[in-house]
């Protein structure tokens, strides 16, 4: 999530209800044209990673290698439209986390290369919170990525909701990544166990 993805309250605040309901990762993506900039940027990051650090989980920036390296953050997690992955990779180093989001094998086998520690695919459902997302892919090419790469972390992602994600994660993907269905809950803390229960249930968790 960003600062701006919070409709029901301080996305601190958010994010903490979040970690209280047992989200195993956290991806501050602070872009588009509400997001925080400069300073403002640096302090709400900084707030997010120490909130993550403080419940263990791991703190993955968007997009944003100089922030990730300036704050010494667990991770970068790129688009097939920002930096290319292997610069990230030099950028970060190997005891960093590196996520690749990609839409196909060949981007999937590129991103491996380049030594993504797993990738992102979507988006499966409508979603409203990215305007520039690729048509709905439903899992069909998760399957495929899967199959071909079965011991790759792949993360649903897209419109993605308690109710939803059992096929998700039957079709191959290891977790799932959600913005509205924790940031626009009235409950984010119960959106978030509900959200961990049913990918365990699903038989997987990462
Ligand atoms: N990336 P929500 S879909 C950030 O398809 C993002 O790569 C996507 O938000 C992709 O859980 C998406 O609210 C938005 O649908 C996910």
């Amino acid at each position: 999530m960003g600062s701006f993805n919070a409709p029901h309250g301080n996305p601190l605040k958010v994010l903490e209800q979040a970690l209280k309901g047992g989200i195993t990762c956290f991806q501050l993506r602070e872009k588009g044209p509400a997001a925080l900039q400069g300073d403002e940027k640096l302090t709400f990051a900084k707030k997010c990673q120490q909130l993550c650090k403080a419940f263990g989980v791991p703190f993955i920036v968007n997009d944003d290698v100089e922030l990730a390296v300036l704050i010494d953050a667990d991770g970068v997690h790129v688009g097939q439209d920002d930096l290319s992955a292997t610069l990230v990779r030099n950028k970060i180093g190997d005891q960093k986390l590196l996520g690749v989001s990609v839409h196909s094998v060949v981007e999937a086998t590129i991103a491996l290369a380049a030594g993504a520690d797993y990738i992102g695919m979507g988006p499966v459902y409508p979603t409203v919170s990215k305007s520039d997302s690729k048509p709905v892919a439903g899992t069909s090419k998760i399957s495929e990525v899967a199959a071909i790469f079965p011991e790759l972390k792949i993360v649903g992602i897209g419109g993605i909701t308690p109710t939803n994600l059992d096929i998700v994660m039957k079709s191959g993907a290891s977790g799932v990544s959600v913005i509205s269905a924790i940031a626009a809950a009235k409950n984010p803390e119960e959106a978030a166990r509900l959200i961990v229960k049913a990918v365990q249930h699903a038989g997987v968790s990462i």
